[in-house]
């Protein structure tokens, strides 16, 4: 069997929840690294592989996926490794809810419109939409509490195991947790903050840390 293929780049939090899953079921990949942002629109290579020009895209043994929950569901039940998903229907719902969750509302409020408009805009210089800044965080709350409820006593957002359900979300609470206002809002969730702390300490988190 050939090595997996994971086209994307490290600062994508989808990249990162598909390398996350790699990283905990041991899995050897490559990374080739696609610029989805160059100038004139992401390559054309990449577009064939994924026509929303977006990351990651996948490849396993002739066996092209793209969008970011497939790709994991997928690398958790074609590989050998722990399972990183419950096999009790009501267990295996919940983690499905929260990577929704995360899809829904913490990739474009937490990320989108509180890390970039707060952290990334000015650091690169640009104006944040203020507007924009101020609706996220009135938003992030509910999300906090949403997370904070489901995960109950955790200590794993699924509950006792590790799932995908952590791994979706973490990437995206690692962007979060470095705007000025983010850390300050998961402290106020003592089993969230407790989490993302288990979370940091994970080999695999360090492993796929953004570098650029
Ligand atoms: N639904 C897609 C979303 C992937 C996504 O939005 N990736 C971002 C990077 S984190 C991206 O490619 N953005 C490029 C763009 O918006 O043009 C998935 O699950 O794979």
């Amino acid at each position: 069997m050939r090595k997996p293929v994971l086209f994307g780049a490290d600062y994508s939090v989808y990249v990162r929840a598909a390398r996350l899953v790699l990283h905990e079921k041991g899995i050897d990949y490559d990374l080739v690294p696609v610029d989805v942002f160059a100038e004139g629109g992401p390559p054309k290579s990449h577009l064939a592989r994924q026509p929303f020009g977006r990351i990651p895209a996948f490849e396993h043994d002739g066996f092209e996926l793209y969008e970011a929950a497939a790709i994991t569901r997928y690398i958790d039940e074609a590989f050998e490794g722990p399972n990183l998903q419950p096999a009790e229907p009501q267990s295996r719902a919940r983690v499905n809810q929260i990577i929704s969750i995360a899809d829904g509302y913490i990739y474009p409020v937490l990320v989108w419109g509180v890390y970039i408009e707060q952290v990334s805009k000015p650091a690169r210089g640009e104006p944040s939409d203020e507007t924009q800044l101020v609706a996220s965080l009135a938003k992030a709350p509910v999300i906090l509490k949403a997370l904070a409820d489901l995960m109950s006593d955790g200590p794993w957002l699924g509950g006792a195991a590790l799932t995908l359900a952590d791994l979706h979300a973490a990437p995206m609470i690692d962007y979060f947790a470095k705007a000025p206002e983010g850390l300050p809002m998961l402290v106020r969730h003592g089993n969230l903050m407790g989490w993302w702390l288990r979370m940091q300490e994970r080999a695999s988190m360090r492993q796929t840390e953004p570098v650029g």
